[in-house]
Order: structure tokens, then C-alpha cells, then sequence
């Protein structure tokens, strides 16, 4: 028998314009001092919050999805847009969809050989992130940013080789809006 037995089905109530779930269950905040390090200039002193990761619990096995809503504020340090934190799977080949609710933003992704991808997130949007491509999401809009995400439950989360390379571009504010540049301090 696996844990697949135990689980018995059931609905989470998805507010699709604040991404908060009812019952709420994990909740995950991100804040300022937890991106240290992340951004090309460090953001002022403070512990502002970046965003909520809302999680709807399931046995983390290659069996199950594991989804979540992610709420990304507003918001700049420098020129760079407020964003998560961005991983890989420690699983490499394991896939995730993002599935966007509101707000403004964009899905940058990354292969560990230095090809990037950006997509757009926005109410409707379906994007695919296939296995082997980092992803991390960036609020270029004056709202919250909010998706929903599911993945395979066995993926896991490597953060550690994102922090090390950083991803080859960076989403800045320009003067018409959202631009992608190459990441300076970007190394494979
Ligand atoms: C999405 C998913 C989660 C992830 C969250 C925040 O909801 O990809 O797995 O935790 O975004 O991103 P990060 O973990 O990179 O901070
Ligand atoms: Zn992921």
C-alpha cells in the first residue's frame, strides 16, 4: 500500500483573485532579507514582504500534485522587479504548470547549459515549465501578482544552484515599462 491509500479527495475553495485558499493550510512568506544576495542592488534595510506561497498539502511522491498559490507584491529594488526566489527541481526532469490568476508578470526560465525563456503570466495564462528549466516569477505590474502552480510531488526545490549562477537575464523597469537584460553577474 502506498500513502496514495490514505488520501481521501478533497476541495480547496481558491480565491481566484487574492490566491488565498480556504481551508488555508502551509503558508510560506518571503520577505526582503530572505532574497539577500538575489538582486543586482541590494534593496534598502527592512524586512518589506516579497511574497506568500499557500500551499495545499499532499504526500511528496512522484504519485501526487503539489499545488500551490503564490501572491508576488509590487514593488522594486533598484531597477529589478520584486520576484520569488526561483529553483530548480531537485528532480531535474520534473515538470510544473503555472496557471495565472492576476496581476502582471513574467516567467523566466532557465537551462543549466544558459538558455533562457520569458513568458508572460496574467489572468489565463497556462505555462508549461518543462523539466530541466529553473523558474522564477517577477512582478512587473502596480498589483499583486497571483498564480497557481502544480507539480510533481517528488520534484523538490534546489535553490542553491540558482544562488550560485543567478538566471542569465534580469527583469528591469524601463522607460516604456519591462525590459530583459542580460544578468552581469550571471555564470554558469
Ligand atoms: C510556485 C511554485 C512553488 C514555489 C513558489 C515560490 O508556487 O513553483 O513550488 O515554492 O512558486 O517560488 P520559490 O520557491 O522559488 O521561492
Ligand atoms: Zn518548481
Amino acid at each position: 500500500m502506498t500513502d496514495q491509500a490514505a488520501l481521501a479527495p478533497f476541495t480547496t475553495l481558491l480565491d481566484m483573485e487574492l490566491g488565498t485558499l480556504d481551508p488555508q493550510r502551509e503558508v510560506t512568506e518571503r520577505r526582503l532579507d530572505d532574497l539577500r544576495g538575489m538582486f543586482l542592488e541590494e534593496p534598502e534595510a527592512g524586512d518589506s514582504l516579497v511574497y506568500r506561497v499557500y500551499a495545499i498539502p499532499a504526500p511528496a511522491t512522484g504519485a501526487n500534485l503539489l499545488c500551490s498559490t503564490t501572491v508576488l507584491e509590487p514593488g522594486t529594488a533598484g531597477r529589478e522587479y520584486y520576484m520569488t526566489k526561483g529553483h530548480f527541481h531537485q528532480v531535474r526532469d520534473r515538470a510544473e504548470v503555472y496557471l495565472g490568476l492576476a496581476g502582471e508578470g513574467r516567467l523566466v526560465m532557465a537551462t543549466e547549459d544558459g538558455r533562457h525563456a520569458v513568458e508572460p503570466i496574467r489572468r489565463g495564462t497556462v505555462s508549461y515549465v518543462p523539466g530541466g528549466w529553473a523558474h522564477r516569477s517577477v512582478n512587473v505590474g502596480r498589483e499583486p501578482l497571483v498564480f497557481f502552480a502544480a507539480y510533481v510531488g517528488d520534484a523538490g526545490h534546489d535553490y542553491g544552484t540558482v544562488e550560485r549562477t543567478g538566471f542569465p537575464v534580469l527583469i528591469v523597469a524601463g522607460d516604456d515599462g519591462p525590459e530583459v537584460v542580460a544578468n552581469p553577474r550571471y555564470r554558469r
